[in-house]
């Protein structure tokens, strides 16, 4: 049977919200290990990448928030997650604004030539501080990725590109910038927005996510932003936005994905307890782990 670990990356500095560094916490407090510990034959908790506090808050000249120390921290963590690999056992990151996927992709891409990556979240993250409306880094990580923006984001491991647009598929999209539908039509991404969700049923877009990222790709990430469910059964997030994958629909995503066999690694982002209700968000990625990770009622 498989082993897992788990990191937590208690991130705040990619986006203006507080409160998002506790979701490592509130993911343990929420039972990940109860549920999931039926699933593996091993799991080892790494505890916490220590994040600590920026001295300079805005970068004036970049437009880039925290970028020095975001930087940084996801270096550790890339570090990290390239060892979790090393030890052959399957990475999982508790997070934390989604700047952290930048340091996930990172350790991944060094193991991975061909890396699938599926980015479940309202938004494309595929801003650089050129076309981000805000600064927040969080806006970023997928862009990054792809080799888009500053390089102290888009060089870690001194790997770049990390991933290809041909091996993305971003579910869930309902809220995207002038210039990240720029970047998605050059590169031509592949992406499941809300309408392509409601029209043609979530089995579907599974099957054609599943179809495509299955024969060109050597291992596949799941990027899941919580923001990608609705803000009814995703309360607690910093970036909400009505109108979002429902809770059976992603139990279902991620069931087919658990079929798939297709997934290598995963993290789960912007988990905020602040603004959570009684920790409903928290027990939300927990419950969505045990359907990826194969959990069955019968
Ligand atoms: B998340 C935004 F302008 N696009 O760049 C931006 F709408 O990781 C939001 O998906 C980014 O939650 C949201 O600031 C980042 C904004
Ligand atoms: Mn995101
Ligand atoms: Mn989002
Ligand atoms: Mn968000």
């Amino acid at each position: 049977m498989r082993k897992l670990t788990i990191i937590g990356m208690p991130m705040d500095l990619g986006q203006m919200r507080r409160g998002v560094d506790m979701g490592p916490s509130a993911i343990r407090y929420a039972g990940i290990f109860e549920r999931l510990s039926k699933l593996f034959s091993t799991i080892e908790d790494w505890g916490d990448i220590a994040v600590g506090r920026p001295e300079t808050i805005i970068d004036k000249q970049s437009n880039l928030k925290n970028l020095h120390l975001i930087a940084e921290k996801n270096q550790m963590l890339a570090e990290m997650v390239d060892k979790i690999i090393q030890s052959k056992s399957f990475p999982l990151v508790l997070g934390g604004d989604h700047s952290i996927a930048i340091g996930t992709l990172a350790g991944l891409a060094k193991h991975y030539k061909n890396l699938g990556v599926i980015w479940y979240d309202a938004h494309g993250d595929l801003n650089t501080a050129e076309t981000s409306p805000s600064g927040n880094i969080h806006g970023m990580p997928l862009a990054a990725s792809l080799g888009y923006g500053h390089e102290r984001l888009t060089n870690l491991l001194g790997i770049s590109p990390k991933i290809k647009p041909e091996h993305v598929v971003i579910i869930g999209a309902r809220s995207l910038d002038e210039g990240e539908r720029r970047l998605i039509k050059e590169l031509g991404i592949k992406v499941f927005t809300m309408h392509e969700i409601d029209r043609m049923g979530m089995t579907k877009v599974m099957e054609e996510t599943v179809r495509y990222l299955k024969d060109k790709t050597d291992g596949v990430h799941l990027s899941l932003d919580l923001d990608g469910l609705d803000p009814n059964d995703a309360p607690g997030v910093g970036t909400p936005v009505p109108g979002g994958i429902s809770y059976r629909e992603s139990h279902l995503a991620m069931e087919m994905l658990a079929e798939s066999g297709l997934i290598t690694s995963a993290e789960f982002v912007e988990v905020n307890p602040i603004l959570d209700e009684r920790n409903k968000t928290a027990a939300l990625a927990v419950a969505l782990m045990g359907s990826l990770f194969g959990e069955k009622l019968l």
